[in-house]
């Protein structure tokens, strides 16, 4: 009897992967493309066990599918610039480079050790030239286009990493990465214009069906597209007008006073020689200090100021008193709002504050009138609108009735928001306008490890993209990386000193480097032809090959990178050099591990190693006990002890199937297709196992293309073993095809596991006489009638005319058929290029597909 020793065969089996390349990708075959990628991983020290479980769902993926008998695309690289390299190199360690390569090498290890593949030969890591000189590339054709430009700006800045920080990265007014109160400075930068690409990027959400509706919930809010009204307002006495944006021209007759945002342009023109101009430059000052993301939070306290002038409301004539205040921002709208304390909490909070007036319009419908179709009589006229006002403990922010309105009084507020609007353009002093909270992308960061901005600076011809022949402007080797606010690679000056591409003639560097993001916003494309010197990514290959399939990774990415893989894709393809414009088909984001009640982490010193539970039982269950611990989408807590329950399944397996497979190997089951589900079987006990072992492959394989609910996968499985072992009592006594039942089932269990516990499979598949791998032993299939379950058929429409007949269970719900119907080959091919309006099912009988 062999027992069940994982040291003995895990390593045997990651070798024989790896020179039989399992996970190599097959550009000549004509097996279906599955483009199976894991967001590559910044090389830190050492993986812990909430690491793994990402890679291990990857992983599980990537083999199901190379068994379902698809030519598999599993590559791996690494996100290999970044601060945490530098950081350690200013604490006098090492440089950059050494540290980074040295991790890259110990993960690898580590994934190795794990039983996770990947097509190596395809690594790629941002920090070598031969990739950078792409990402370079790639600011180039941004540049040129006219799509990445430089200006001043007030940044983020974070003065202990004495860098820049995009919006994203500050949290809660803090730097993502040292939480030190981040700061504002004015600097020169460079962005991306994502800002042009806004509207796409919001619409294309709509053709991502296979991506987790918070994921598109959260970037259409990040997108912040808000349709209002701009409405011009003079300034009293002059014919100078000042532009506010808001949302809300329904409450117009409400405003009782205006806000600039403190750095509005106007503000120092307005105040300039007034008694008002200390105290505004006093108040700047002040604000200067606070963060942006606080000044706007709901809860904060509002501080701001009158500065001596009045404008006037355009719609009654009406003279208002004009502010400053912080929680007006410049980033947004056009930096001016319009004041209505009634119907907007802020406004409401700095109205109560400083004692300026509050103007109800809006009235809650049933406290206005039985009837709200019918105009009413301005409310003020009944009831004081101020005795009212006064007792509001808050803003109404609700809908209802517009009161005190003029010639609006009467209308339900949300039609008032149109009919005021073009009432207002009408009279030319409002314009229906969008804004967007999206902000251009600033890529500057004055840091060291990082790509070379490729730009050059030259008296005569100003800034130079350098030329592709040129690429890649190579980091130095030695730089000074002590932070002073400036690029290490600006007291560098054989870096720095350099000649204009276009005259000639002396010129400096550009010593910024770019934001990491930049670096992971394309490498998806790179891994069809890594090695390729002469051009970022093949064309060809990549249209073949994406978009990828299956897209896997941490929720953290849902915004920042997810928005700029897809924007740099959309240049990319707006170059002409690829024809898609969405990267990621399906996206799965998995929960993370927790260990204590917290997020593993270093610095809280809780986190696990899978290195010692390796050792001890294995990779196998490790993995198991990864995958079983619950829905891969929900965060779930690790515990040590349980992992042994994992063992106990796995060794239990192994000895009934070790125990019968030489009989198994006698009756030839593996190499043959044995369809169980026509035997005719006296015993019952038979029958339940055939109908078990059926179930389980039906369970799994939904399992494995539906949600990745590895945990009732496996629950299934372990399910059928507990069967198998109740029937292993009478087996002997069984009849030829119960007795075929039964090993069919303990080889099906092989095969069900093995993307896994791989290691544990190929071994016992080897056992049972298996040829070659059993990854290329194909995935089992199981039969509605061995289910017991019946069989219908349904006939797909496509506007009307059908186009493909589906056999499905009886039991199958009406959203699954209409799921199953839009996936088929024939409808895909009928609505390719089409809108899908709906699809309606008549329940067992048709589903029809409307496209426009
Ligand atoms: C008057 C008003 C009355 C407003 C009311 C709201 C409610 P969203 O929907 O997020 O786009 N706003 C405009 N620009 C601003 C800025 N630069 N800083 C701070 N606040 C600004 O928000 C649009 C609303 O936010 C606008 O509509 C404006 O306030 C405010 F009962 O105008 B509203
Ligand atoms: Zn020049």
């Amino acid at each position: 009897m062999k027992e069940y020793i994982p040291s003995e065969i895990e390593a045997k089996w990651q070798k024989v992967w790896a020179q039989s390349g399992l996970f190599k990708m097959n550009p000549k075959t004509p097996k279906p493309k599955y483009y199976c990628l894991m967001m590559f991983p910044y090389p830190s020290a050492a993986l812990h066990v909430g690491h793994g479980r990402n890679y291990i769902i990857g992983d599980v993926v990537a083999r199901y599918k190379i068994m379902k008998g698809y030519n598999v695309l599993a590559p791996m690289g690494w996100d290999a610039f970044g601060l945490p390299a530098e950081n350690a190199a200013i604490k006098g360690a090492e440089h950059p480079r050494t540290s980074t390569l040295r991790n890259i090498a110990t993960m690898k290890k580590q994934l190795y050790g794990w039983g996770v593949g990947y097509d190596w030969d395809r690594e790629v890591a941002s920090c070598l030239p031969e990739y950078y000189k792409w990402t370079q590339w790639i600011f180039v054709k941004m540049f040129e286009k006219g799509l990445a430009y430089k200006k001043f700006s007030l940044v983020n800045w974070c003065p202990s990493c004495q860098t820049v920080l995009a919006n994203e990265q500050v949290i809660d007014g803090c730097c993502e990465r040292c939480d030190s109160k981040v700061k504002e400075k004015d600097l020169e930068q460079w962005f991306f214009k994502i800002t042009a690409y806004a509207e796409r990027l919001l619409a294309d959400l709509k053709k991502l069906d296979h991506w987790p509706e918070r994921v598109k919930m959260m970037q259409e809010n990040w997108i912040g597209k808000s349709a209002g009204t701009e409405i011009y307002f003079k300034l009293a006495g002059t014919e100078d007008q000042i532009a506010c944006f808001t949302t809300r021209v329904d409450t117009i007759y409400g405003a009782t006073y205006m806000v600039l945002a403190p750095e509005h342009p106007l503000v120092k023109k307005l105040v300039k020689g007034t008694e008002y101009e200390k105290k505004v430059e006093q108040f700047l000052e002040m604000v200067s200090g606070e963060n942006k993301i606080e000044r706007a939070a709901a809860d904060k306290e509002k501080n701001g100021m009158y500065i001596g002038k009045d404008v006037v409301n355009p719609y009654n004539g009406k003279k208002i008193p004009l502010w400053i205040a912080d929680y007006v921002l410049m980033e947004y709208g056009t930096g001016a709002v319009m004041a209505v304390p009634a119907h907007d909490q802020r406004d409401f909070m700095f109205a109560k504050k400083y004692g300026l007036p509050i103007q109800i319009v809006i009235q809650k419908n049933d406290e206005a009138s039985t009837s709200s179709n019918h105009p009413l009589p301005s409310m003020g006229r009944e009831r004081p609108a101020d005795e009212m006002a006064a007792v509001m403990t808050e803003a109404y922010e609700g809908d209802g009735t517009v009161v005190n309105s003029m010639l609006f009084d009467g209308m339900q507020n949300r039609a008032a928001i149109d009919k005021m609007a073009e009432y207002g353009e009408k009279l030319g002093f409002a314009k229906k306008t969008v804004h967007y909270k999206l902000r251009d992308w600033l890529i500057s960061r004055q840091r060291y490890w990082g790509a070379p901005i490729p730009v050059v600076y030259c008296e005569k011809c100003g800034a130079v993209a350098v030329p592709e022949k040129d690429l890649p402007v190579l980091l130095p080797e030695t730089v000074e990386f002590r932070p002073t606010g400036e690029s290490p690679l600006a007291r560098c000056p054989e870096f720095m000193q350099t000649t204009c591409p276009t005259c000639g003639g002396a010129a400096r560097r550009e010593s910024d480097t770019m934001d990491t993001f930049v670096d992971s916003s394309w490498y998806f494309l790179r891994y069809l032809s890594p090695r390729d010197d002469n051009r970022p990514f093949d064309g060809t290959l990549v249209n073949k090959w994406l978009p990828v399939d299956q897209y896997i990774g941490g929720i953290e990415h849902a915004i920042l990178h997810l928005m700029y893989a897809r924007f740099i894709t959309k240049v990319i393809k707006d170059l002409g050099a690829i024809s898609f414009d969405e990267p990621f088909g399906r996206l799965f984001t998995q929960g993370m591990i927790i260990k204590d009640g917290a997020k593993m982490s270093k610095s809280k010193g809780n986190t696990v190693s899978p290195d010692p539970l390796i050792a001890r039982y294995g990779a196998d269950t490790v993995r198991l006990y990864t995958l079983f611990i619950g829905p891969p989408e929900k965060d779930a807590e690790w515990n040590d002890q349980a992992v042994e329950g994992s063992y106990r399944f796995l060794k239990r397996a192994w000895k009934i199937i070790e125990k019968y497979a030489d009989e198994i190997k006698k009756t030839v089951i593996i190499s043959r297709d044995v369809d169980d589900a026509s035997f005719s079987l006296e015993n019952k006990k038979a029958r339940d196992l055939r109908r078990m072992s059926h179930e389980a492959i039906s369970k799994v394989s939904a399992d494995m293309e539906g949600d990745f609910h590895f945990n009732t996968a496996i629950a299934s499985v372990m399910e059928l073993m507990n069967f198998l072992y109740e029937c292993e009592t009478e087996v002997a006594g069984w009849d030829r095809d119960a007795k075929t039942v039964f090993y069919l089932a303990l080889v099906r269990v092989v095969k069900l596991l093995a993307p896994f516990v791989p290691h544990f499979s190929e071994e016992l598949w080897q056992l049972l006489g298996g040829k070659g791998s059993v990854f290329h032993a194909g995935w089992p299939s199981f039969s509605e009638k061995a289910l017991g379950r019946e069989e219908l058929t349904i006939v797909v429409q496509v506007n009307g005319k059908v186009r493909s007949r589906l056999l499905v269970p009886s039991t199958v719900s009406e959203e699954s058929i209409k799921e199953m119907a839009v996936q088929d080959d024939k409808v895909k091919e009928c609505i390719k290029g089409k809108e899908v309006i709906k699809v309606v099912a008549v329940p067992k009988k048709l589903v029809n597909v409307v496209v426009k």
